[in-house]
C-alpha cells in the first residue's frame, strides 16, 4: 500500500525546487510520506486556495510553502485551512530574502504562519518542524527524531574533539 502523503510540500515556481529539495532529503530519510507542488499565490490563485482548503480532507497534517518575493503563498494557504502551515522565506535579486521573510512572518493576528530560517537552512528547519509535528502523535517518529539530535550533538562534539586536537598539535 502507498505511504500516506502526511505533509504536503508547496512552492511558489519551479525555480524553487532546488531549495525545496532539502526538504525532500529529510522528509525521506526519516520515511515520511509528502507530494510536491508547484503553485503560486499570484499566478495560480485559485488552485492555491483549492489545494488548502481539500488538503485537511485528502490527509495531509502540515502544509510547508516556500516562496520569494512578495512571498503571499504560505499565508493564502493559511487563509484556506486550519492545519499548520510553515513558509520559507526564499532569497531573491535585489533584497536577498528581506521581502520574503518579511511578506511571510508579518502575518495579521488570526492566521498564522510558522516562518523557519531563510533559504537552503529553513527547507530542512521546515521538513524537520513538520515532523516534530507529526511526533506528537506518532512515537515511532518520536524516536527517530531523538536519534537524529542524539547524532547531531555527537558530530558536534566530535568537530570540536578535533579541532583540539589541532590546536594542540600548533603547539
Ligand atoms: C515567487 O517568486 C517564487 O516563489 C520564486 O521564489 C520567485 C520568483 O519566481 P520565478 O520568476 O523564478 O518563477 O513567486
Amino acid at each position: 500500500m502507498a505511504k500516506q502523503k502526511e505533509i504536503a510540500l508547496i512552492m511558489g515556481s519551479k525555480s524553487d525546487l532546488p531549495l525545496m529539495e532539502g526538504a525532500f532529503k529529510v522528509l525521506d530519510e526519516f520515511g515520511v510520506g509528502y507530494a510536491a507542488h508547484v503553485m503560486s499565490a499570484h499566478r495560480t490563485p485559485e488552485r492555491a486556495a483549492e489545494f488548502a482548503a481539500t488538503a485537511r480532507e485528502k490527509g495531509f497534517k502540515v502544509i510547508v510553502c516556500a516562496a520569494g518575493m512578495a512571498a503571499h503563498l504560505a499565508g493564502v494557504m493559511a487563509a484556506h485551512t486550519i492545519l499548520p502551515v510553515l513558509g520559507i522565506p526564499v532569497a531573491s535579486e535585489p533584497f536577498q530574502g528581506l521581502d520574503a521573510l518579511l511578506a511571510t512572518v508579518q502575518m495579521p493576528p488570526g492566521i498564522p504562519v510558522g516562518t523557519v530560517t531563510a533559504g537552503k537552512a529553513g527547507a530542512k528547519n521546515a521538513a524537520l518542524l513538520a515532523i516534530a509535528i507529526l511526533a506528537l502523535s506518532d512515537k515511532g517518529l518520536a524516536a527517530k527524531l531523538k536519534e537524529f539530535r542524539a547524532k547531531q550533538t555527537a558530530q558536534v562534539e566530535a568537530a570540536d574533539a578535533e579541532l583540539q586536537t589541532q590546536l594542540a598539535s600548533r603547539g
